[in-house]
């Protein structure tokens, strides 16, 4: 592998890039006792620092933070000078590393390259460089960053003004003199909101054209926080590695204050030392769920209003400057230095695109729908062709010919953002699919680099020479980064995250959310599995361990990791008086679920004894008719009540705009089987019976259960059928138990760790059913005759023991020519779909089941009609 370095044309590896990554990349590749060449088109180290020179250019993570850590000499060596540095100072310390480790010799500056191409004769790259000179390597490395390719100016006329230019991603390296100058800027992202300032001091006139108001904090800059660089000083190593274990890259404990229950004092609090902090991570942090809760977040999004309002002294611009329309945190924020205080000079003036769109640049300044004006500077902050852009830019083809542009071109695909399927070899670092630009860059890149290199090390001393990820582990870990990020805010927002900057791009959401530490341990567990997902070859063979490596939806496992926490007792060890009160305490603390219309209790007359039930009538005017749904808790025939699957009922009936009547029957093991399933039978009768009154159109009666509940919701079914009525429009059975038989193979991979057990389960049966009946079909209703039954929706869990049977309940509905509708609940356990307001991810199945509910029913019918035909 280590070739000398001496023939110029070959290297084991080629980065691209000189900023932070490409020169730590460099640094370990040569501790691997690789040959190595970096390129960058740039005249010197840097790279985003290198480029971006705008004034009051700054970071927005603590500098005690944004640094690299992987030397404690390193460390020691440099002091930064300001809680945020500057853009100078940031390009020195770059510079300052490079010359430390003696890094430039390996660097080539002012070399672009052009063009990479995979040769599977070869097994290597072959790297064009400027206009043609070769270069061949094992491994290439694109260390080219997130936000490095300008955006171009998609406005109209742009070419055409004949005053001074600027790009604040591109600002001139002798600066920029505005000095008495009428100017422009367009954008108000990060490079916007810092540079305005700055700019307003030197121009005669500032106007700002505004297309999307932004939210930003004041930074609060001055020295180094005095409470980190105790914490750093104390303890080094401790702060780093809680840096490299904590969500964002920073060491800071999340919060479990929710914003929609907290009370207004500490509401306020919490927002008052969030601003008072002046830090991205903390203002994101204010409550648990301003991510993901919009009611939460408009709590947040308010008070920065609140604020922007008690500055600006205009209040028709303060009312420009309050963002509206995008929730707070789904476009990157921003940290500023008096920017909103700027508004307040009398030489500027801000301009709302969105009220006076940009017509034309014209040659001597700007024309909008309603007003022209004359600049003799126009400076663009208008932002850059984010994550994708520069990799998709550099022409990269892979081993079929196929460019990365065409294979991306519905949006990035990669695994862990580090490769892509069809591109042996070829590493990104920070890429799409990485947590990159919602973490700390600094963590995030080392974590990167670190990973690259050991896996080259570990091929080396295997014998391998190529690696590449398959294309099941990819789509697996694409649909992992949609799944976080799809509990989340984030993608409502036009944002470059989303690739919505830019005409034309797909609009997919790219970076990884799920938080630094969950993601360093993915990609420990797929080194620890053996490289999982990745095919590896060599010489001495071929190794392939493919493989998904996050299949559970991310709120999901975040429910089981809080329930192990707590350390509760096994439902199964427990007596059912035990166990009820168990559940009881765990169902008090969860969130209400959706307000509907009208909640009244009653009773109806059971075979032996009256059966409490719930009814919820959707919102809407109280005499109008709705279909009916009889629906069944669940609990194994043991647990469970009218309160246990209350939020799911408020859901189902506002999702469906059903009456949903939620009926308790009787539990064993004071009742065994059949009792509950005769009482299901009775409420459908009595339902049916009683439509009118409780609301219901005559003959549009649906049943719903979940688990033992829709195990005699079609039992039910079943009985109605073979009595002759009464006529049942459909049946909803969420993860349903319909057999005995414990041996199927999702008991096998579920039956452990995914809160309903085989032995609970086995425990469940126990209680409810002696063995001899446990085959008959009023227990084990796939073993029934399913000819006639209604037309059906299953819902089964990837993550429950009774997913096989669902299955399998619903084929042989389907051979019986019943009209099935297999709703997969991906990435789910037994119960986790009807976690209403816990489980977000649970929704759109939710939904599904509604639509299902929905289609048994014709469209609703008058009134009147429906009184007739009664
Ligand atoms: O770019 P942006 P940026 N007509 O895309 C507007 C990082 N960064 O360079 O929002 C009119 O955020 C556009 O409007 P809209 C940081 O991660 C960090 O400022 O699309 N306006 C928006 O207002 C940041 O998020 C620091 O409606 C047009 C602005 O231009 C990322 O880089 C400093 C337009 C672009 O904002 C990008 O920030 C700087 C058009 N045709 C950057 N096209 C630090 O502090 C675009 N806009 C470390």
């Amino acid at each position: 592998m280590n070739e000398p370095s001496s023939v110029p044309e070959q290297v084991d590896a080629v980065v691209v890039g000189a900023g932070f990554s490409g020169l730590y990349m460099l640094y370990r590749l040569r501790q691997l006792g690789m040959s190595v060449k970096v390129f960058d088109s740039a005249g010197d180290v840097g790279g985003t620092w290198y480029w971006n020179r705008y004034p009051g250019a700054r970071c927005d993570v603590p500098t005690t933070d944004y640094a690299y850590s992987f030397d404690p000499e390193l460390e020691k060596a440099w002091t930064w000078s300001e809680k945020y540095a500057t853009q100078p100072e940031i390009l020195d310390y770059l510079r300052f590393v490079a010359d430390r480790y003696g890094l430039r010799s390996d660097i080539e500056f002012s070399a672009t390259v052009t063009s990479a191409r995979w040769d599977e004769q070869e097994k290597r790259w072959r790297i064009t460089i400027g206009c043609g000179t070769e270069m061949r390597c094992r491994y290439y490395v694109m260390a080219t960053g997130c936000l490095s390719l300008p955006k171009s100016p998609d406005i109209e006329g742009a070419d055409r003004f004949a005053g001074q230019v600027y790009f604040t991603s591109r600002w001139p390296h002798e600066g920029a003199d505005l000095t008495g100058q009428r100017v422009a800027v367009i954008g108000t992202g990060s490079s916007g909101i810092q540079s305005i300032p700055l700019i307003a001091r030197q121009a005669s006139q500032l106007t700002v054209f505004q297309r999307t108001a932004n939210f930003s904090i004041p930074a609060h800059n001055g020295p180094a926080s005095a409470d980190r660089l105790k914490q750093l000083g104390g303890d080094r190593d401790g702060y780093r590695h809680a840096a490299r274990w904590s969500r964002g890259g920073i060491p800071m404990e999340p919060t479990d204050v929710l914003g929609v229950t907290a009370g207004e004092a500490v509401r306020r609090e919490r927002f008052e030392a969030a601003w008072e902090l002046g830090e991205l991570f903390g203002i994101l942090n204010v409550f648990a769920d301003q991510a993901v809760d919009p009611a939460s977040n408009d709590i947040v999004a308010e008070m920065i209003r609140e604020k922007i309002r008690s500055i600006v002294k205009d209040p028709e611009t303060a009312e420009m400057l309050s963002p509206k329309g995008h929730y707070f945190g789904t476009k990157r924020p921003c940290l500023d230095t008096g920017y909103f205080e700027t508004y307040n000079l009398p030489h500027v003036r801000l301009v709302d695109l969105r009220k006076q769109p940009i017509v034309s640049i014209t040659e001597d300044g700007i024309e909008t729908a309603d007003e022209s004006f004359g600049f003799d500077a126009i400076v663009y902050a208008t932002g850059f062709d984010a994550m994708t852009g520069p990799l998709v830019a550099a022409d990269v083809a892979g081993r079929d010919g196929l460019s990365l542009k065409e294979k991306w071109a519905a949006g990035p695909s990669t695994y862990l953002g580090l490769m892509t399927a069809g591109y042996p070899n070829f590493f990104m670092l920070t890429g799409p699919g990485s947590p990159s630009v919602l973490s700390n860059m600094t963590v995030s890149i080392e974590q990167h680099v670190d990973w690259v290199a050991g896996c080259l090390k570990d091929m080396r001393e295997e014998g391998f020479e190529t690696i590449e990820p398959t294309t099941l582990a990819e789509s697996g870990w694409n649909q992992h980064v949609q799944d976080c990020a799809a509990i989340t805010l984030l993608p409502t927002a036009n944002s470059w995250y989303m690739g919505a900057n830019v005409p034309g791009k797909p609009r997919v959401f790219m970076p990884y959310i799920g938080g630094v530490n969950a993601y360093r341990q993915a990609c420990d567990d797929i080194v620890g599995q053996g490289y999982l997902g990745f095919r590896m070859t060599g010489p001495g063979g071929d190794r392939c361990r493919d493989g998904v490596i996050r299949r559970m939806q991310p709120d999901v496992a975040m429910v089981l990791e809080f329930l192990a926490a707590m350390g509760l007792p096994p439902m199964e060890t427990l007596p059912p008086a035990d166990a009820r009160a168990l559940m009881a305490a765990t169902a008090a603390t969860r969130p209400p679920g959706p307000k509907v219309g009208e909640v009244t209790d009653g009773a109806i007359p059971g075979p032996s004894g009256d059966l409490p039930y719930r009814l919820y009538r959707p919102a809407g005017p109280p005499e109008g008719l709705r279909p009916l749904v009889v629906y069944f808790h669940g609990g194994g025939w043991v647990l469970g009540n009218l309160d246990s699957d209350d939020p799911l009922c408020r859901d189902l009936c506002e999702r469906s705009g059903a009456v949903v009547v939620s009926v308790n029957y009787r539990h064993a093991p004071e009742a065994r089987f059949p009792a509950a399933a005769l009482d299901a039978f009775a409420a459908v009768q009595w339902a049916d019976a009683n439509a009118l009154e409780l609301g219901g159109i005559p003959g549009q009666l649906a049943v719903a259960g979940w688990s033992a509940g829709a195990n005699i919701a079609t039992v039910a079914c079943q009985l109605a059928r073979g009595a002759g009525g009464p006529h049942i429009s459909g049946q909803v059975l969420i993860c349903p138990v319909v057999d005995s038989d414990m041996t199927r193979l999702s008991y096998e991979e579920n039956g452990d760790g995914y809160i309903l057990t085989t032995a609970l389960m086995r425990w469940f049966w126990d209680h409810y059913a002696d063995p001899a009946d446990r085959s008959e079909p009023r227990a084990a209703p796939l073993r029934g005759d399913l000819h006639g039954l209604p037309p059906t929706c299953i819902v089964a869990a990837d993550f429950d023991p009774l997913r096989d049977e669902g299955v399998a309940y619903a084929r042989a509905l389907e051979a019986a020519g019943v009209p099935v509708r297999l709703t997969r609940a991906r990435g789910h356990t037994h119960t986790s779909v009807t976690m209403v307001g816990t489980v977000i991810s649970g929704a759109p199945v939710r939904a599904e089941i509604a639509e299902a509910l929905k289609n048994f029913f014709p469209s609703a019918e008058p009134l009147e009609h429906a009184r007739q035909r009664r």
